[in-house]
């Protein structure tokens, strides 16, 4: 399959066929040599100041909402990779086939002594295909807002790689942060799989996008994993699995607020909601008021009304097109698309 846009051709190929045909990620900086010292540095605390701040505002507007990236405290990071084995949620499962699939051919477009960065890392499973299929790489460096899950993480594989070097930043992707050392004089291949692209709207995933091609360097490659617009019901059932998964990640970010910003949020109050939002190309999660409540947090004192919605996460879902757009406005250029067999999720190779 060819996607034509504007004047370029991107060949899409579908599941496990890696003989299309296709233009190679092409990175000018020279290669180095494998220097393996691990960088035992304890990954910094991520900022937290803004957490209060955020909840204030969030609670105060008119429509109540939530950053998701307060999802990922260690409770959260722990619920979340319980989400991605149960059998509603697709993203991951497709997701990691395909890599496991195409590992070698992306592979192939590494040059030795690359460094991988990764944005949203947590416990970097799929990453150890790519790590297997490119023993070429010489640094990781994974970049996630849940120190707790980027250290767990860091530690296995150093173990697992150790010819690796393994440079954890515990930072928010979406603020400013800088590469570590680790990085310096290496040709940078970065990796954003899960779909994370998603939890933003269209300004917000552009500015990412941006700031990714800024922080690795415009020579860099980007492997982005995007999941495509599909069928209503298996995109509910995703984000309302049937164990109540989803629903605990959900409330667990009241849980947090009680915790870190003496709150006092009655969880048992709020009922999880998944919905599609067609026009918006979106599924959304909803925390809603099961009774018109008062909540202290943050010192502050907000007033939910029964069946009144906190809206805690969009996840926006694409078609190959609208994303090769999408990459385009941040500077980016699409390679390549793979995508997975059905539920279908892509994988966006950027240069
Ligand atoms: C990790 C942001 C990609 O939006 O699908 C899973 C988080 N939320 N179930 C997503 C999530 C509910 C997930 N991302």
């Amino acid at each position: 399959m060819v996607l034509q846009h504007g004047n370029t051709r991107v060949h899409i190929v579908l599941d496990s066929n890696t003989t299309d045909v296709h233009s190679e990620i092409v990175i000018s900086s020279k290669p180095h040599g494998g220097a393996s010292i691990i960088d035992a540095a304890a990954p910094e605390t991520a900022a937290r100041g803004s957490f209060a701040a955020d909840v204030i505002a969030g609670l105060s507007a008119r429509r109540k909402q939530l950053p998701p990236k307060y999802f990922y405290d260690a409770v959260g990071s722990r619920l979340f990779e319980e989400i991605c084995r149960t059998q509603e949620y697709y993203v991951t499962r497709s997701e990691t086939n395909l890599l496991a699939n195409v590992a070698a051919e992306v592979a192939a477009g590494i040059p030795k002594g690359a460094a991988l960065v990764e944005l949203g890392s947590g416990a970097s499973a799929k990453t150890r295909l790519l790590l297997d299929a490119a023993p070429q790489l010489s640094a990781y460096v994974p970049i996630d807002i849940s120190a707790a899950a980027l250290h767990e993480a860091s530690g296995g594989l150093a173990r697992d790689y150790p010819q690796l070097n393994v440079a954890p930043v515990a930072a928010d992707f979406t603020g400013h942060y800088r590469l570590p050392a680790a990085a310096d004089g290496r040709a940078r291949i970065g990796f954003f799989p899960g779909s994370t692209v998603g939890n933003f709207d269209r300004d917000g995933a552009v500015r990412i996008l941006r700031s990714v091609r800024q922080v690795l360097g415009i020579h860099a490659a980007l492997l982005v994993g995007v999941d495509l617009i599909k069928d209503p019901a298996t995109l509910i059932a995703a984000y309302d699995d049937s164990l109540g998964v989803t629903a605990r990640f959900n409330k667990n970010l009241l849980t947090r607020i009680n915790r870190e910003l003496g709150g006092d949020f009655d969880v048992d109050s709020f009922d999880h909601l998944a919905l599609w939002n067609d026009a918006r190309s979106r599924m959304e999660m909803h925390l809603v008021s099961r009774k018109d409540q008062i909540v202290n947090a943050a010192g502050n004192t907000f007033a939910f009304r029964r069946g009144e919605r906190l809206h805690t996460e969009s996840s926006h879902k694409f078609t190959a097109v609208m994303f090769a757009r999408l990459a385009a406005e941040a500077g980016w250029s699409t390679n390549k698309i793979w995508i997975s067999e059905a539920p279908q999720v892509a994988l966006f190779r950027l240069g």
